[in-house]
């Protein structure tokens, strides 16, 4: 049946085909993953009357249709539609195959520094009216993704909304005056590290399936108002709100997200980004200085006390008669000679000591009276 499907898809849908996926029968009620809960369709039981995003067996999709919103990493596969070309993306047309996350894989994606993921919000009128088209055509539609949050955090949950206006003239029977759907996807991080996850500007653009013959097969660019509550609006033949019913005008909402992380603190003063330029291991001897410098070398100690630095107030030649002093402190005096006992020898006379001194002056007197 998917074969089926896309062949008839491929040359595009005539009511009789249509017809044949598209005939009515009492829906069933679904919980969605986002909101609100509601009933839902199957592909060959479609409302008659407009309503987004409610069929549980969408194989042209990711078969729960409430699941919506999703996210994939940026270089996994190339872009087919033109904008994305120069691009790895993942590739819309095939987004059960190519890395999208599901609601069965857990609706939240595992973000790395640095990379770029693209968010897409899949938008798909499931009215259907055989007998007369232009009554499930959807009005007003409108698009937008909110929960962006500034600053670093440890996950981000962006929403898609998809609303239109409700059309009391064709009611829906199983939800009256349901007018807006939602759903969500969660980026979270390896060890709850804090990162960054900013909107791309200018990477919003809406492309009709690919498969069809839609004015947007190769997208075309929305203002950045789709990332607010604000939205923008969506269409078909031109982005004027007006989405008929069925596949064939169906269409993704994709823009791209770039997540940083936050740096790691320095580890040696954890006020700044590791990256800093002041965020090195200060130098023991200099703090100033990092460990590395040229400059941070361990001086030659103290010639006088090998224990201190030389610049210690406590490195001095000691005085020889006090090691407390210093040698140049006007305490520092020379010992006092020790004084010798008294022994009735004669006393050394001062540069003749001894007993050489006596036999000069004998010698002397000698002298004198040898003249007279
Ligand atoms: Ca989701």
């Amino acid at each position: 049946m998917k074969d089926t499907f896309k062949k008839i898809l491929n040359h595009r849908m005539s009511a009789l085909a249509i017809a044949a996926f598209c005939a009515a029968a009492a829906p069933a009620t679904i919980n969605a993953v986002s909101g609100p809960n509601r009933a839902s369709y199957e592909t060959g039981n479609p409302p008659a009357y407009a309503v987004f995003n409610s069929m549980s067996n969408n194989f042209n999709y990711n078969s729960n249709e409430t699941d919506f919103v999703q996210a994939c990493v940026v270089g996994t596969a190339s872009d087919p539609n033109g904008h994305y070309a120069n691009l790895p993306a993942c590739n819309i047309s095939a987004p059960m195959s190519n890395g999208w996350t599901t609601q069965a894989g857990g609706n939240t994606i595992t973000v790395e520094d640095g990379k770029q993921y693209f968010v897409r919000v899949y938008v798909h009128n499931n009215g259907w009216n055989p007998l007369d088209q232009s009554t499930v055509v959807a009005h007003g539609v409108n698009s937008s993704v909110n929960g962006w949050a500034s600053g670093f955090n440890t996950s981000y949950t962006l929403t898609g909304n998809v609303g239109w206006t409700y059309d009391s003239t064709h009611p829906n029977t199983q939800n009256p005056g349901l007018n807006l759907v939602q759903d969500d996807i969660t980026f979270t991080s390896a060890g709850n590290r804090p990162f960054e996850l900013t909107y791309v500007p200018g990477s919003a653009y809406y492309y009709t399936l690919n498969q069809s013959g839609g004015a947007f097969r190769t997208g075309v660019q929305l203002p950045d108002a789709a990332v607010t509550g604000t939205g923008t609006p969506l269409g078909y033949t031109a982005l004027d709100g007006n989405i008929p019913g069925c596949f064939e005008y169906s269409g993704y909402m994709l823009m791209l997200v770039q997540v940083e992380m936050e740096p790691e603190p320095c580890p040696w003063n954890p006020e700044l980004p590791i990256d800093d330029p002041g965020c090195y291991e200060p130098c023991p001897l200099d703090p100033e200085l990092p460990i590395d410098d040229p400059g941070c070398v361990e001086p030659e100690p103290c010639p006088y006390n090998p224990e201190l630095l030389p610049d210690d107030p406590n490195c001095y030649p000691p005085c020889p008669s006090n090691p407390n002093l210093p040698a140049d402190s006007p305490d520092c005096k020379e010992p006092e000679l020790p004084v010798l006992p008294v022994t009735g020898t004669i006393p050394a006379v001062i540069g003749m000591g001894g007993l050489g001194g006596a036999a000069a002056i004998t010698t002397a007197i000698a002298l004198r009276r040898k003249r007279k």
